[in-house]
């Protein structure tokens, strides 16, 4: 039976949990596509790129390269990824109506220096009323506890919005301020991952990643974000945010 096949029951586990994971959602055939794509991208048109868009762990260093924003935008492999995709659909049926896909980013955690990634919820850099959003995370490599899996917070997405402050991490400004409750731990489910895996989760799922510890792995992934269409978001305040955190990044010598 294939995800298409049940689309009721993902979308109860879904709410139920504030999360799902399909196995083997790319063939390795399709994830060795999307490796050549980015390998591509990466050479050609990342050099054109503006710099607020393109994270290094050390900005001096092109092999510490962490994160790419919005790739839909840069090119077509990647926007035919995102649009019009099985992706899409899957949000469609777990969102329960129409969707509009918002962002699409490469992650990687370069190994013995990747950083970890703060506890968050991503609705609270969102800014949506309803927050009615969900995020998916495509591996692109095996990924375990050493080299910086995915941790969820069962049911946290019925929690309400945590308290968030500034955090240090280039790409992940804001983070839970009092995480690690009982509750937190007791509920943190870490999720391994081969490539071709998708996890997807909530706008309001607590989650979070380790570092990555190994020696010589890279942990490749990336992200989907699509909103529902009865979310409204508060544009003003995200692009004032958006605007303020890049002056910040530039002025700390982030980017
Ligand atoms: O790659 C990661 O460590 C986490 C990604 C994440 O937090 C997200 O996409 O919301």
């Amino acid at each position: 039976m294939t995800w298409q096949d049940r689309p009721e029951q993902l979308r109860e586990d879904f709410n139920r949990d504030g999360y799902v994971a399909l196995r083997g959602f790319l063939s390795d055939a399709e994830v060795a596509e999307v490796h050549q794509n980015l390998e591509r991208l990466i050479a050609e048109v990342l050099p054109t790129l503006p710099r607020a868009q393109v994270f290094f762990e050390d900005k001096d260093d092109p092999g510490t390269l962490k994160q790419i924003q919005r790739l839909f935008e840069h090119d077509a492999y990647f926007a035919k990824l995102f649009f019009g995709s099985a992706f899409e659909r899957l949000a469609e049926i777990l969102l329960g109506g129409g969707v509009e896909g918002k962002n699409m980013q490469y992650f990687n955690k370069p190994p013995r220096i990747g950083q970890a990634t703060p506890p968050h919820q991503d609705g609270y850099y969102f800014m949506l009323e309803p927050c009615e959003a969900l995020t998916m995370w495509l591996a692109l490599d095996d990924v375990d506890e050493e080299n910086g899996c995915v941790r969820y917070v069962r049911a946290s997405n019925h929690g309400g919005m945590r308290s968030h402050g500034r955090t240090q991490t280039l790409g992940f400004s804001q983070g839970i301020t009092d995480y690690g409750t009982a509750e937190d731990l007791e509920k943190e489910v870490a999720f391994p991952a081969r490539p071709g895996d998708l996890l997807v989760h909530h706008a309001m799922t607590i989650h979070r990643a380790d570092g990555n510890r190994s020696a010589s792995r890279s942990r490749r992934a990336l992200g989907f974000i699509y909103y529902s269409e009865r979310a409204k978001e508060d544009k003003l305040a995200h692009a004032a945010y958006q605007k303020r955190l890049a002056e910040e990044m530039v002025e700390a010598g982030k980017i």
